[in-house]
């Protein structure tokens, strides 16, 4: 097939998941189109399936936001005609979802019908995309799909509640890739930062309001009262300056280390023993997948999809959102070396779960299928 994926192309999931997943169907052999306004993160290399397509934003005095919807509207017209597109899957429906409906309407004036697939990835729907200043707009282009998938039950759950959908919604949940994503030998960096043999906990996100990284930095403060323990901090955001704060306030200073955004995060999660995701929303938690990939327990709140991943007392715990006093206990007992082997290996079971090679070819079913109704809605008109 070819397929063309918009997506956002920086460090956030649905990004990392669009690009993710035209990189294994290219391996797969389909011809992956990608339509963003940059080179999207995980995107630099060279396969003779990829192809990208940079959409160019003009602006104008007059214009004092430039009109990107309408320069990805015009650019899916041309990459959807010149190159000969299957079918568009855009990622995160603003303003994806709504630009793909512009541009498919744009060619059925010239003759050329494409199918859209839009993947709901979390924000779009529980945080930005119910705000009234875009929920017509989000509830129209969901309904405008030709397929809509979500990353978790929860999710599409959520969708039916917020909006008035009436498409079917498929899920179809985050994957990893095991290759990259496994425990890898990095004892000397685990001895340069737990010289004591400390426990090492970590936190990877975008340092977003929602992802309560103050909790991270309070149960660790508990934490470190019962046990030798270090924090790593991944990623950068809104928040990080009131966390640095708060770590100067609590005294914690030398047992945090924040190391902004890396790339490379699977070096700094092969040698955590427990990963903390308490978000306030969360539709899946692609972070917590990866930690599990490398064998990391994972203590979480119970926003969103968290719990279809992370199952409570095997992979880890699941706790009420904000609950710190319980998270810090469950953190306790994982961390007792006693159980901390058993929740190891029961995190890379379930990530297992979720291999690449298991989900890929749940979105090329639904392609061909989404195709298939949408050729015969044609043929039957
Ligand atoms: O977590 C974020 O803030 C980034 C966000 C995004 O849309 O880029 O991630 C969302 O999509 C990921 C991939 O499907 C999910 O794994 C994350 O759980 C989801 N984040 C939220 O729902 C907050």
């Amino acid at each position: 097939m070819k397929i063309g994926i918009v997506c956002y192309p920086t460090f956030g999931g649905s990004g990392v998941v669009a690009t993710e997943l035209g990189k294994a169907l290219a391996k797969e052999g389909h011809q992956i189109h990608f339509i963003t306004y940059r080179q999207p993160t995980r995107l630099d290399f060279f396969s003779e399936n990829l192809y990208y397509h940079e959409v160019d934003i003009k602006s104008y005095p007059l214009f004092e936001h430039a009109p990107y919807e309408l320069a990805l509207a015009s650019k899916m017209v041309n990459v959807v005609k010149y190159e000969g597109l299957d079918l568009l899957h855009v990622h995160y429906a603003i303003p994806h979802a709504s630009a793909a409906y512009m541009a498919k309407q744009i060619l059925k004036e010239e003759g050329i019908y494409i199918p859209v697939v839009t993947t709901l990835h979390g924000t779009d729907i529980t945080l930005v995309g119910k705000d009234p200043s875009y929920e017509p707009v989000v509830t129209f282009s969901i309904n405008q799909s030709d397929g809509v998938t979500a990353v978790s039950e929860d999710l599409k759950k959520d969708t039916f509640e917020h909006f008035d959908i009436k498409n079917h919604i498929e899920v179809i949940p985050n994957f990893i890739d095991l290759e990259r994503f496994k425990k890898q030998k990095k004892e000397h960096f685990k001895l340069a930062i737990c010289p004591h043999g400390e426990k090492l906990l970590v936190h990877t996100s975008n340092f977003r309001k929602v992802k309560r990284v103050e909790d991270v930095i309070r149960v660790f403060y508990q934490v470190r009262k019962s046990i030798p323990a270090k924090l790593l901090l991944v990623g950068d955001g809104p928040e990080r300056d009131k966390m640095e704060r708060l770590c100067r306030d609590l005294g914690t200073c030398d047992d945090i280390r924040f190391l902004g955004k890396l790339e490379a995060v699977e070096e700094v999660l092969s040698v955590a023993d427990l990963f903390i995701m308490p978000s306030e929303k969360e539709s899946f938690g692609l972070a917590a997948l990866e930690a599990m990939a490398c064998e990391v327990p994972i203590l979480s709140s119970n926003a969103g999809g968290i719990p279809e991943l992370n199952i409570d007392g095997v992979t880890g715990y699941v706790c009420d959102i904000g609950d710190v006093t319980t998270m810090t206990e469950k953190a306790l007992e994982i961390l007792d070396d006693k159980n901390l082997q058993r929740f190891k290996t029961n995190a890379l079971a379930r990530a297992k779960e979720f291999d690449v090679a298991k989900i890929l070819p749940l979105y090329e079913k639904f392609y061909i299928e989404t195709i298939e109704k949408f050729q015969s809605k044609f043929i039957n008109v």
